[in-house]
């Protein structure tokens, strides 16, 4: 299976990236986790990237916050699907680097998920890698009867409290 690459812009973004952390192993999928900043290391940044499909990567998952170029200067240098996280590390709540992670000039896509939406960043990069692999994409079905089934089981509860 290929794997899955997280960088981060900095260690204080390790917080948030937890819990993409977290759905990986859930899944049993491979991953790396770097930090590595599109202003503070570009030279390592961009080295990443370039090298990333001979590495053996799949998808890269990348969590910046503030001026958050992370995403956007690593797409910029592979063909890999890169999902972008931006996260809420500023005064400004993670909406600037919300918007300077998803408002990228067309021909290089960052699929950008919601201020410190770790867990489906993670969940983005497993369906990537489930399009090939039919296991994992059975699990990823397997967890969404399951969410089905919790909801409707509140749901049972909540109209036998309040309906009739
Ligand atoms: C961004 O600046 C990082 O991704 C982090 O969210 C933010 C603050 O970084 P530190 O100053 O805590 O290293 O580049």
């Amino acid at each position: 299976m290929k794997k899955v690459a997280i960088i981060m812009g900095s260690d204080s973004d390790l917080p948030v990236v937890q819990k993409a952390i977290d759905t990986l192993r859930e899944y049993a999928v491979p991953f790396e986790v770097h930090v590595y900043s599109a202003h503070r290391t570009p030279v390592e940044a961009k080295a990443f990237s370039e090298n990333a499909i001979a590495n053996g990567f799949g998808a890269i998952i990348a969590a910046a916050g503030k001026a958050a170029h992370l995403a956007g200067a690593i797409a910029a240098n592979t063909t890999l699907p890169v999902i972008g996280i931006p996260v809420k590390s500023s005064t400004l709540d993670g909406l600037d680097a919300l918007l300077s992670t998803v408002q990228m000039p067309a021909g290089i896509p960052v699929a950008t998920v919601a201020i410190d939406g770790a867990a489906n960043a993670a969940l983005l990069a497993i369906q990537i890698l489930a399009v090939s692999d039919a296991e994992l994409a059975k699990k990823l079905k397997a967890a969404r009867a399951k969410a089905s089934a919790n909801v409707l089981e509140k749901n049972a509860a909540i109209e036998k409290q309040f309906n009739q």
